[in-house]
């Protein structure tokens, strides 16, 4: 046995203080005991088996459904290290903190040692971690978001190189939930929560917080963006790679299925959250997908909307505050069917379709594995990953952002990258719908000081003798009355294609101080039913709202005191442009 793995458990469990020890090893047998057992206490409720062989549901508590930003640290010794963006605690004070929380906090409970691979077993791309873990729950859905048990030990071998993450439920208390990331020491410490983000370890605070620290010195790429192929009429796979911020549209957009017209066209989904990329040896810049399965917001998700989602979640799926029908089956809103006359909703709560309540929970989710999905690429588990042509940046702006846009080149494509905003969501506590900055969707997510992270995105363009272009997308414009006035879902195939035509040196553009926008004949509505006037809304670019949007910039910019200057100059250049 791995004596520095030995020796890190015993001493997480001297301080927690577990009645036993449980090593997880993935196989078919320790789910089901472990499935019976949550049910058994009622952290799992079983679904109908006829209906949706494999399922289960969950609810969280009430103050527990998103990730939670304002108690999410970055514990670096230096807190500019930490950077501007990010909360910062002194790792000393952190663990001291932390471990008064954990204290005993295993109590009367299992510790589950969980060994997990992000990417596929024997990747150069792949990375170890081993979180241990109070939650059921946790184990079940680790084992379908990520490699996870024997395989991962066997990788590990006897190496001391593994991401150590620590998670209690503890007493679920919202004054005692934290956290910590000390990405200095590979370690991550989270107390007090039991949803998703905050509490599958290999997901946002692995793949992503201490993935970009390591990336960064290790010159690699760790963002928050989905990766999907689109197969052309003649069979060629182009692969592109897309950052939205939460619930800004990734699992969509990864599993989307072109309009009618386009006949012999194919999308299909590499990954919907995340992706690691490399420089290859040709020179191209490669992706993978470290995860194993999709941890998707439930509501919108329909048949007209999704139907690959909608596919991948009838099996082998764990439901997390969405309705629970009496037959024992599913319902969110925007599911496209009718809802149930009456059922609990994530509460637990009796509820009927005309009780003025939503009865999913806006962030409920749905965690599946990426092998149901009926579009998953059948170099999805390629451990070379995939060559990524472009780069699309996006979020929800009811103004300013066109449809679709091209940056200049690869340095203009990292300041459009840092300057975006979306429109906050119910993915995380706090307001909803309060347009903030959120560069590259990795204002969240990135794992060191921001102004470094542009610096490392400025000096990636110089390792990748063939970068992909960079673009912008914004599926969310609305019109006076509020109402989105893009069709969205699998009409963005339309921008996709002009993006992959701009690629080939081919789809028609008009330069703009922005980048180069699509002609309003240049984006193919071959059966779509929309006017003029939107289309020439949807692209226009509108010099004065910019021009507020440049000035809320560099409000934003103004923290920074590691900002690259090609991030300045480029905003000041873009300023002069939109002055003419
Ligand atoms: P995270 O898992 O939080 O990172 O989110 P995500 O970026 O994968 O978002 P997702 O695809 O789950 O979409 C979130 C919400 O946006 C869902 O309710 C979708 O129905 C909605 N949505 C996605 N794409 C579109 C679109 O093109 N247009 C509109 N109007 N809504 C969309
Ligand atoms: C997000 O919030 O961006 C998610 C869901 O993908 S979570 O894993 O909870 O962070
Ligand atoms: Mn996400």
């Amino acid at each position: 046995m791995n004596q520095a793995v030995l020796n890190w458990i015993d001493e997480m469990a001297k301080m927690t203080k577990p009645d036993r020890i449980v090593w997880i090893d993935g196989s078919e047998e320790e789910r089901q005991r472990l499935t019976a057992e949550a049910i058994s206490t009622g952290e799992l409720l079983e679904l109908n088996q006829e209906k949706l062989p494999g399922c289960v549901y969950h609810r969280t508590a009430e103050n527990d459904v998103a990730r939670v930003e304002h108690l999410t640290f970055i514990c670096t010794k230096k807190k500019e290290d930490a950077g501007p963006t990010n909360n910062w605690m002194d790792p000393e004070e952190a663990y001291k903190k932390l471990a008064g929380l954990f204290d005993g906090a295993m109590k009367g409970r299992t510790m589950y040692v969980i060994p997990y691979i992000m990417g596929v077993p024997g990747s150069p791309f792949s990375k170890v971690g081993i979180e241990l873990t109070d939650s059921i729950y946790v184990v079940l859905n680790m084992r379908i978001m990520t490699r996870m048990g024997k395989v991962a030990l066997d990788q590990l071998g006897e190496s001391a190189e593994f991401v150590k993450g620590l998670h209690s439920k503890a007493d679920l208390n919202p004054e005692r939930r934290f956290i910590c990331h000390f990405p200095q020491d590979n370690t991550i410490w989270s107390v007090g929560s039991g949803y998703g983000g905050n509490v599958l370890l290999g997901k946002k605070c692995f793949a992503l917080r201490i993935a970009s620290y390591m990336g960064q010195k290790e010159g690699w790429m760790a963002e928050h963006m989905l990766i999907l192929g689109i197969q052309d009429p003649q069979g060629n796979v182009s692969y592109v790679a897309a950052a939205f911020p939460s619930a800004c549209g990734k699992t969509n957009l990864a599993m989307m299925i072109p309009p009618e017209t386009f006949k012999g066209y194919k999308v299909w989904t590499v990954g919907d959250d995340i992706a690691w990329m490399r420089v290859g040896p040709d020179g191209r810049l490669w992706a993978i997908n470290p995860e194993a399965g999709f941890f998707g917001v439930a509501p919108g998700t329909s048949a007209k909307s999704n139907p690959n989602a909608l596919a991948t979640v009838q099996k082998d799926t764990i439901f997390t505050n969405v309705v629970l029908t009496p037959e024992g089956t599913v319902w969110w809103e925007g599911m496209g069917v009718e809802p149930p006359a009456e059922a609990l909703d994530w509460k637990g709560n009796p509820w009927t379709p005309d009780s003025g309540r939503v009865g999913a929970h806006p962030n409920s989710r749905f965690t599946a594995p990426a092998r149901n999905c009926p579009s998953i690429s059948p170099e999805w588990e390629n451990p070379q990953g995939v060559p990524i042509s472009a780069i699309i940046f996006g979020g929800r702006r009811a103004k300013v952002a066109p449809l679709v846009y091209q940056s200049f080149n690869w340095q203009h494509g990292v300041y459009v990258g840092a300057a975006m905003a979306s429109e906050t969501t119910s993915a995380a506590t706090g307001a909803v719908g309060v347009i903030r900055r959120d560069p590259m969707a990795m204002l969240p997510f990135c794992g060191y000081n921001m102004g470094d992270y542009f610096a490392h995105w400025l000096e990636m363009g110089q390792k990748i003798p063939n970068p992909p272009q960079i673009f912008h997308v914004n599926w969310f414009r609305t019109n006076e009355a509020g109402k989105f006035i893009w069709p969205g879902f699998g009409e963005n195939f339309r921008a996709i294609k002009w993006i992959l035509e701009r690629c080939a040196g081919q789809g028609k553009a008009e330069t703009t101080a922005i980048g180069y926008v699509p002609t309003e004949d240049a984006i193919d509505l071959t059966g779509l039913d929309i006017t003029k006037e939107t289309m020439h809304s949807l692209l226009e670019v509108d010099p004065e709202a910019w021009q507020n949007d440049i000035a809320n910039q560099k409000e934003f910019f103004t923290k920074f005191d590691r900002l690259p200057q090609a991030i300045e100059d480029e905003l000041v250049s873009l300023e002069k442009r939109l002055q003419g």
